[in-house]
């Protein structure tokens, strides 16, 4: 079950580089993006240097071998989340679109003034804004599971919200500021028991997790390639299919279709009809390309060594007088840490971390309502993925404490 984390290292040629001269690099920003083996990296230049050629539309061979490489994709994709159908995932261009896509399709469609959808106070921006945007166009109403003081969600109070029957109940699998993993397949169970239907962001946990779709029961699941060792510009939405067939197109355009009048069109059947355009192909290649690397290394060893990482750096950190850290222990968390320290400001923290090659983020990473709760304007943030180590926890800590001297 153990990483071997020096063998992996090198698979990554980001991590040999020196940030400025004489410093080493020490990435610890793996939530907002994930560094790319070389295998996703020559996946995506193989493409273009072997097989480029629009999909879906010729007949000659770089089409057909395009085609075959860019649906392939999709099958390990599918393979990947246990999708029982390759139909069933949608290419976006990252979760934020596939949250999208379900709020201009599916809620559009079936959402009226006054229904209610429930979400959490630890979402993303990108599962806030689309719902917002709704709010204002047709008054549905958003109520929100509470987060505690320890940074988990308060399931009695969500029990509470569902007999107000909502129609859809849409929140992070796991939160990119408190690394809570939230217990997703009972939260659908009892959405689905009150008549809701189910969205999971699954931004931070399909790179981090084993994650079945079919036994969460999700009714759509929303994740990114480039959080996890794939591409930037791809992402996949899952859904069920009776869903995605009745929802209606969501871009207009080429491939989306079946046939076109000059006044009216009929959709293609799925995965096509949410495929207006010619798409991310080399991406998607790259996006299958890092599906095949995390499932030869094994999530589950994937998901023991974050843990092994996280706790570390949680006891490390927890050392340090002033550090104030946020969210649950690590046992109920995956590999984030966010925290204050006293009298720095959470900028500062990470520039005077970055004199040193250590990239950590500052700032409110895209939920502020989450912050707010919290009673502060921002953290600085580690987190953590299959290439970290100790020894960088050691960095950071001995970074932090640079950061205290420098600041009396
Ligand atoms: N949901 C969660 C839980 C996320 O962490 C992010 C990105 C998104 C949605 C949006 O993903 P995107 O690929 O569409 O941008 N989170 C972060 C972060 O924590 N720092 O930078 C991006």
């Amino acid at each position: 079950m153990t990483l071997n984390v020096s063998q992996i290292r090198k698979d990554f040629p980001i991590l040999e580089r020196e940030i400025r001269a004489g410093v080493g690099l020490t990435y610890l920003d793996s939530t907002a993006t994930s560094q790319k083996p070389l295998v996703v990296i020559e996946a995506m230049n193989d493409y273009y240097r072997r097989s480029n050629a629009n999909i879906h539309r010729g007949v000659h061979a770089l089409a057909e071998e395009a085609t075959t490489m860019y649906e392939g994709a999709r099958e390990k994709i599918a393979k990947f989340i246990n999708a029982a159908s390759a139909r069933q995932v949608i290419y976006t261009r990252n979760t934020t679109e596939s949250i999208n896509l379900v709020a201009y399709s599916w809620a559009r469609a079936n959402l009226k003034q006054g229904d209610l959808v429930i979400l959490t106070e630890m979402e993303h921006h990108s599962n806030l804004v689309p719902w917002h945007m709704l709010q204002a166009e047709r008054g549905i109403e958003m109520d929100f599971i509470p987060v505690t003081e320890d940074g988990v969600l308060d399931l009695g109070m969500y029990k509470t919200l569902l007999d107000r029957r909502p129609k859809l109940v849409s929140f992070t699998h796991m939160s990119n500021v408190l690394g809570t993993i939230n217990p997703a397949a009972e939260i659908i169970r009892l959405a689905h028991e009150a008549g809701a239907i189910t969205l999971v962001d699954a931004a931070q946990s399909v790179p981090h997790l084993t994650v079945d779709v079919q036994a969460l029961d999700a009714d759509f699941l929303a994740f990114s390639a480039h959080k996890m060792c794939g591409p930037t510009g791809i992402g996949a939405l899952y859904g069920k299919t009776a869903l995605l067939e009745s929802m209606p197109p969501f871009l207009g355009g080429g491939d989306m279709i079946k046939e076109v009048k000059l006044r009216s069109f009929r959709p293609n059947t799925l995965p096509h009809k949410f495929e207006a355009g010619t798409p991310a192909i080399a991406e998607a290649i790259g996006f299958g390309a890092a599906v095949d690397y995390l499932s030869k290394i094994g999530m589950d060893a994937i998901a023991a060594h974050e843990h092994e990482i996280t706790e570390y750096a949680l006891e490390r950190l927890e050392e340090i007088p002033g550090v104030k850290l946020f969210g649950p222990s690590a046992d109920k968390k995956g590999g984030v840490a966010a925290f204050t320290l006293e009298g720095v400001h959470p900028h500062d923290v990470a520039q005077i971390l970055d004199q040193d090659g250590i990239a950590v983020r500052a700032g409110h990473h895209c939920a502020q309502p989450l912050h707010e709760k919290f009673g502060i304007p921002a953290t600085s943030r580690a987190s953590f993925y299959l290439y970290s180590t100790k020894e960088e926890v050691d960095l950071l800590v001995n970074g932090i404490y640079k950061v205290k001297e420098m600041f009396g």
